[in-house]
């Protein structure tokens, strides 16, 4: 980590971001069933019905007051952009404006979408010229904690703050005290608060494990709090906005139960250290119950370098928000995903090889055979999913609608990889993971989700079903290694 950098470490957040604050993080009061504020706490002007997200350049104090204005892009030039709620089967309505000085689009992660709104560039739309606009308009067909981001130049457009949180609400959403949607981010910041840009774009970056910042911030505050009371049930939805950090989380102080991964309901169950662990692009959703004494705090951590308190939770001194505990929390209702059909899937096989201490000697890029010397100078990759660099002229495979496929990934790298899926969500039916003693097979994580971690030596398969017509982008969401090679399409007919 060069010098001029700070250190990773906790800032001192004095409420600068009030904007954002006031939108997207206020803990909610008390909701009701059924007085969930839908769309009031978006940010842009609602002309016809559509949100107005215009993406420009603004300005935060990531490190704290005083200490440092950071140059970033946003939508609504806030980090992050406004918080979208809309309920399931509801239809959004965004009119989105390019004001940046580049090509953008929205993509809208781990939404079960119409192709056409996918917003990825070069597959499902043009991307948007600067000072142009394109209407997104589609329904939600499932309840979860989701996000947006562009799919043009994803690398640097993320890393300068283009995100957002999207929920959409169940149709009865359970009871809870308190409603938070967290996004985690990491930055590479200098000393005085400006990003680090000479950077973006280094194959260095891309040929390890990604663009890794020295500072976190949560909804860009370094020093996240809420006042709560002891007794108070907090559904927390975090997600991980980082380009290419992987959250290692930690909870004390409470009681806590993971209630939905990457959207999807799971059984509610106490966290174990897979859960806590957060690729990224991915969410969860945990229920904290907060058993703590009046007077007491609750903590989450992020551990994947130091302990770092991320988010707090004061309890009331005094004060307790019921006399009896609540009762246990009951799953919350399955989305309408199709069952897995396994008798005759089709199977599908993908080798990641390249990066630093790879051994790739040669990989296709744009159907030309190139050298890896040449495809790191003419393309700025280093990476292949089965031979090939990048995104391929013809779809990786095809699938008919309503097929099942069953995909194994073989990781052939020295580094972990997010792997994301568009368009659909998948279960992971196994992980095998090479060792000096021959294969050895890891505890498999068969939950719903868009995006499945497959670690250095792993081989992890997993099933989904073909339903949603289109042509849906398969890659890293290390935005450095999906830049750098790891990106490929299948199409569904
Ligand atoms: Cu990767």
């Amino acid at each position: 980590m060069s010098g001029s950098r700070v250190n990773l470490s906790r800032r001192k957040f004095v409420g600068s971001l009030g904007l954002v604050m006031t939108a997207c993080v206020l803990p909610l009061p008390v909701m009701a069933r059924g007085t969930l504020p839908h769309g009031a706490m978006l940010l842009g002007a609602r002309p016809q019905g559509a949100v107005l997200m215009e993406a420009h350049k603004g300005q935060v104090e990531l490190l704290g007051k005083g200490l440092g204005v950071t140059d970033i892009w946003g939508y609504g030039g806030a980090v992050p952009g406004p918080l979208l709620r809309v309920k399931q089967g509801e239809e959004l309505k965004v009119r989105f404006k390019n004001s940046l000085e580049q090509g953008s689009t929205i993509h809208w992660h781990g939404i079960r979408i119409d192709n056409k709104m996918d917003g990825v560039a070069g597959l499902t739309q043009k991307a948007v010229a600067p000072g142009e606009s394109f209407d997104y308009r589609f329904t939600v067909p499932d309840a979860g904690t989701y996000w947006y981001h562009p799919n043009n130049r994803t690398w640097e457009q993320m890393a300068r703050g283009l995100y957002g949180l999207l929920i959409v609400d169940e149709p009865e959403p359970p009871m809870v005290d308190h409603d938070l949607a967290l996004a985690f981010d990491d930055w590479q910041l200098k000393s005085d608060g400006k990003l680090e840009e000479e950077s973006f774009g280094a194959i260095g970056e891309r040929a390890h494990g990604g663009r890794i910042g020295n500072v976190m911030t949560v909804n860009g505050s370094s020093d996240m709090k809420f006042e709560v009371k002891s007794g108070d049930r907090v559904r927390v939805r975090i997600c991980n906005t980082a380009n290419s950090r992987i959250l290692e989380l930690r909870v004390q102080g409470c009681a806590a139960q993971v209630i939905a991964i990457d959207g999807q309901p799971v059984e509610p169950r106490a966290p174990d250290a897979l859960d806590l662990i957060i690729s990224p692009s991915q969410r969860i959703d945990l229920l904290l119950d907060m058993d703590g004494e009046p007077g007491g705090r609750a903590v989450i951590s992020e551990v994947s370098e130091m302990r770092l308190p991320l988010v707090r939770f004061n309890l009331h001194a005094s004060e307790k928000s019921r006399a009896k505990p609540l009762p246990p929390f009951a799953k919350l209702p399955d989305n309408p995903l199709q069952a897995l059909d396994r008798v005759k899937p089709l199977e599908v096989q993908l080798e990641m090889t390249g990066g630093a201490m790879g051994g790739m000697s040669s990989a296709i890029y744009k159907g030309k055979k190139l050298a890896i010397r040449d495809l790191v100078r003419e393309a700025g990759m280093i990476w292949a999913f089965n031979g090939v660099a990048g995104m391929p002229e013809k779809p990786f495979f095809s699938a008919k609608k309503g097929q099942t496929v069953e995909l194994e990934m073989v990781n052939n790298t020295s580094f972990s990889h997010a792997m994301h899926m568009h368009g659909h969500h998948m279960s992971e039916i196994s992980r095998v993971r090479q060792t000096r003693q021959g294969l050895k097979t890891i505890k498999g994580r068969p939950d719903w989700r868009d995006t499945v971690l497959v670690n250095r030596g792993e081989a992890v398969k997993i099933a989904f079903v073909a339903d949603n017509p289109g042509k849906w982008m398969l890659h890293c969401h290390m935005l450095e290694h999906q830049a750098g090679g790891m990106s490929t399409w299948f199409e569904v007919v």
